[in-house]
């Protein structure tokens, strides 16, 4: 057996019940695809160029069907979360910026596939299935990040048509190489939540800039845009007025399962990476495999991921089989895979030992790519604070009923 037929994802858990046919058949796929092209693609020392590459070339090849609704050329006739996960789990396995382009096609055209108009739905998301357009979510603020009702990018009424939007946001993936934006902006309608809209906004817009990039320990392309006075046509508003922060959470009710998916994909590699290595490398006259603390090191990741698994795709599969509000299972899923992926990662580090600190070793690029999951998309905390109030609603419920 050669080297790369033993380090391959093992896609076993797809038969388990929560998927079809379809979906081993996409993952079989999509997998072999990854091996003969991910890495040619890929240059980390270039992510912009890498990502507007990435994007082309998946949806060249069909992948980003997955992430717009069958009436605009996707797959199913409503996102199919299953379907976004496998393909984020897989690539996340081959590399992070391959996922990364992939879920940010989703995420900053989700809103769209959820509230658009017809007209908004034909404009935007074909180019972005074949991936001609790059998309992106901004959301975040400098003083809005997890406290979204405190967001203060303004979109004032400008004549009858249009809206104009002052302010900045910030941490926007694909902020820079992105042809548009959702943009979550304070119309006013009510305090707090219930006073935010959402609209389109096209890169090219007057007024909107790039304010600066953002360099992180695991670069892909990330930027604070600038707001100033940039006139939007009112067509383009996703929703009714006042929506705003309801779409946004139904959007990352559906993407927060993912960011649980490409944590069990980078989990899943850095455990046959650590497998692989520990067969190999011969310790006090045995392979380091034979010591027992290695094999429990491994054992508590390879539970780790099952459990991780099980949440991930239990959100998925509740989400598309009942089409219900998933907020509990998704914040679930993507709290409790991210911090597993960061422990498992770690573990492997701690297998590979100094080479797992050297760079250029898949190990070390892992360990600072999975560091920013635990935060977007709602960082651990505030996963916890969605959970718990899902709790306490639920009792409030049956207290309530209890009391008719
Ligand atoms: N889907 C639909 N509606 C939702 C919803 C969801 N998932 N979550 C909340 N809502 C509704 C609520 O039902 C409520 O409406 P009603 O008053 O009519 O019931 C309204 O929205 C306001 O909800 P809530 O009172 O929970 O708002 P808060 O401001 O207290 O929300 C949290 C707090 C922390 C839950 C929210 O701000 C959040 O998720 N923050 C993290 C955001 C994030 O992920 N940031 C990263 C940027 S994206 S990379």
């Amino acid at each position: 057996m050669t080297d790369a037929a033993l380090l391959a994802p093992d896609l076993g858990h797809l038969n388990w019940p929560f998927f079809d046919d379809d979906h081993r058949r996409f993952a079989d796929s999509l997998n072999d695809w990854a091996r003969r092209h991910v890495d040619a693609y890929v240059d980390h020392a270039d992510v912009d160029g890498t990502c507007r590459t990435l994007v082309r070339a998946l949806g060249d090849a069909g992948w980003l069907k997955a992430v717009v609704p069958s009436a605009y050329g996707g797959v199913s006739e409503t996102l199919d979360v299953r379907r976004l996960c496998i393909a984020r789990e897989i690539l996340a396995w081959h590399d992070s910026l391959a996922d990364f382009a992939f879920a940010m096609q989703g995420l900053g055209s989700g809103s769209i596939s959820l509230f658009g108009s017809d007209w908004l739905k034909q404009k935007y998301l074909p180019p972005v299935r074949e991936g001609r357009q790059i998309a992106a979510f901004a959301l975040s603020e400098p003083e809005a990040g997890s406290d979204v009702s405190a967001l203060a990018t303004s979109a004032v009424p400008d004549g009858p048509d249009h809206i104009r939007i002052n302010g900045l946001k910030t941490w926007i993936s694909n902020g820079g190489i992105a042809d548009h934006y959702v943009v979550f902006a304070r119309t006013g309608e009510a305090p707090g939540a219930k006073g935010l809209s959402a609209f389109v906004v096209d890169a090219d817009t007057p007024g909107l800039s790039i304010a600066g990039h953002i360099d992180t320990i695991a670069p892909h392309p990330l930027a604070t845009l600038r707001f100033a006075d940039c006139r939007v046509p009112l067509t383009h508003r996703l929703g009714m007025p006042g929506e705003g922060f309801k779409i946004a959470m139904a959007t990352l009710d559906i993407f927060r399962s993912t960011v649980g998916a490409a944590a069990l994909g980078m989990a899943r590699r850095a455990l046959d990476e650590a497998v692989k290595h520990a067969s190999e490398r011969m310790l006090f006259d045995a392979p380091l495999a034979d010591l027992q603390l290695t094999q429990a090191a491994m054992a508590d990741s390879a539970v780790d991921i099952d459990a991780a698994t099980l949440l991930v795709y239990r959100a998925g599969w509740t989400k598309d089989h009942y089409r219900v509000r998933v907020t509990r299972e998704a914040s679930a899923a993507k709290l409790f895979a991210t911090e597993m992926a960061q422990r498992v990662i770690d573990r492997a580090v701690q297998i590979f030992g100094g080479r797992g600190v050297c760079r250029g070793v898949k190990i070390e690029a892992l360990y600072r790519e999975i560091r920013a999951l635990r935060i977007y998309e709602g960082a651990s905390e505030v996963q916890k604070i969605v959970i718990a109030r899902e709790l306490l609603k639920a009792r409030h419920t049956k207290i309530r009923q209890a009391a008719e």
